[in-house]
């Protein structure tokens, strides 16, 4: 996950504080340590890393806590406060109808990245296109193809023409009837002339809404610098930080940005084409913190049209019926376990899972599929009466084995009893629920 070791930090802050009925002076510095060094194996820069951590010090000695907090919650909510700040903020990110310029230099994922936007804006309801401005490296406008018709959006470009002015000026022409235009541009080395040149072209033609640079987060502490020559000389509104998934630097290139006064929009994930998450410091940092993070999941499942299904894995009331519909959208919503770590409480539960549940294949789906077409409706509301000789029958009328069919049944019984162990935080889980209006 992003950004591991502070997750890991935080929680045993927590820990160390937890035992506490009052913190002293010792504690703090102990805490403030675990968080530096965490930062720091990050790559995050070592003077925001002081700052940061004086900070929550002086903050955590100095301030009364607010009525109603006791001294070790307002200690928390301090770290949570400061954490966020260091990230950029509070987030604010609209989705609506937009016109999108993307730049960066060579392989820093624009082309992907502008294919994640797309499928990002489809999947809220609107209608984006791709146009493919790349006209500096060889099959750039192929690659964009590609992509478009594995998400279902329509790429314009030309293929054949060097100019990529000329290009966005054609392709706006056929781009009329979309919510959502995103461009790809080309990369360079470094922030030339030539590459100076263009994006101001593209700029004054596009007129765009957003100007984001992408830049890897395996640049680490390094981003701080592309964000502020492209801030300086192009005006970006806002950063993409692609890569996300394979570095330890994470916290280096966010926070550098961050400090740059830069908003971090997106983060990327994954190179497939949904490893895009919208940044937002607040939900990011809770997450580490292990508050859950029941927005993204309910993001998420609104997407795929599973929100009753959040609901239900929550309350742990399913019959075998939703259980398989559980199973099978969750396969559209990212792996089982990375939706367990963001709901509160949640996340202890994926030791007691059966690991087959978190990575059920497709072709083990279609099997369940096949046993539950062959039970009788009782049979999937009240699993209970399935003894040995309906196993059989089962299994017969399926054509599966009837392993598969005990497998199944052991699958569901497995679940509904890891859910009803939920414990809540302290807040309650309906509390959580309540405010995020499940
Ligand atoms: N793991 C991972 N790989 C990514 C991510 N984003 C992009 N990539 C990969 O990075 C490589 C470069 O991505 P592109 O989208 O082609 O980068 P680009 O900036 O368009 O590159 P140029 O057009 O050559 O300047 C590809 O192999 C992508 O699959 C990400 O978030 N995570
Ligand atoms: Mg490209």
């Amino acid at each position: 996950m992003v950004l591991e070791k502070l997750g890991e930090a935080l929680k045993n802050t927590l820990r160390k504080l937890a035992g506490k009925g009052f913190v002293d002076k010792e504690v703090l510095e102990e805490v403030t340590r675990d968080i530096q060094r965490a930062l720091l194996q990050s790559d995050v820069n070592v003077k925001l890393v002081f700052e940061l951590t004086n900070k929550i010090k002086k903050r955590a000695l100095e301030e009364k806590p607010p009525k109603g907090l006791t001294q070790r919650e307002h200690i928390i909510n301090v770290v949570y406060e400061e954490l966020v700040n260091f990230l950029g903020g509070k987030a604010s990110i609209v989705v609506k109808p937009s016109k999108i310029l993307l730049m960066g230099l060579f392989g820093s994922g624009k082309t992907t990245t502008a294919g994640k936007l797309a499928l990002f804006y489809k999947k809220k309801g609107l209608k984006p296109c791709l146009i493919a401005c790349d006209t500096f490296r060889p099959a750039a406008y192929e690659q964009l193809q590609q992509i478009g018709e594995q998400i279902g959006v329509p790429v314009f470009g030309d293929p054949n023409e060097s100019n990529s002015s000329k290009v966005l000026e054609d392709s706006l022409k056929k781009a009329r009837e979309y919510d959502v235009i995103i461009v790809d541009s080309s990369g360079r080395d470094a922030l030339n002339e030539e590459m100076i040149d263009e994006i101001k072209s593209l700029n004054r033609i596009l007129e765009p809404d957003e100007k984001l640079l992408v830049v890897p987060a395996d640049l680490g502490q390094q981003a701080e610098r592309q964000a502020k020559r492209f801030q300086e000389v192009l005006g970006i509104t806002g950063v993409i930080i692609t890569k996300m998934d394979g570095t330890a630097k994470g916290g280096g290139a966010l926070s550098s940005c961050a400090a740059t006064g830069a908003k971090v929009k997106f983060i990327g994930t994954g190179e497939k084409m949904d490893a895009l998450e919208l940044f937002d410091p607040e939900r990011f940092i809770s997450r580490l913190i292990g508050f859950g993070d029941l927005k993204t999941l309910l993001e998420k499942a609104k997407e795929v049209g599973a929100e009753e299904t959040a609901k239900k894995i929550i309350s742990g009331k399913y019959t075998l019926e939703e259980f398989y519909e559980q199973i099978e959208k969750i396969q559209g919503m990212g792996s089982f376990s990375q939706i367990l770590s963001m709901i509160p409480g949640l996340s202890s539960l994926k030791g007691r899972l059966p690991k087959d549940y978190m990575n059920l294949q497709e072709e083990k789906l279609k099997k369940f599929k096949y046993i539950m077409d062959s039970m009788t409706p009782e049979e999937k509301r009240n699993p209970d009466i399935i003894n040995s000789s309906r196993i059989k029958r089962i299994a017969n009328g399926s054509g599966c084995e009837e392993s598969e069919v005990r497998e199944l049944l052991k699958l569901y019984k497995q679940s509904k009893k890891a859910m009803k162990m939920i414990k809540p935080g302290k807040r309650g889980l309906s509390g959580l629920l309540k405010q995020f209006k499940i």
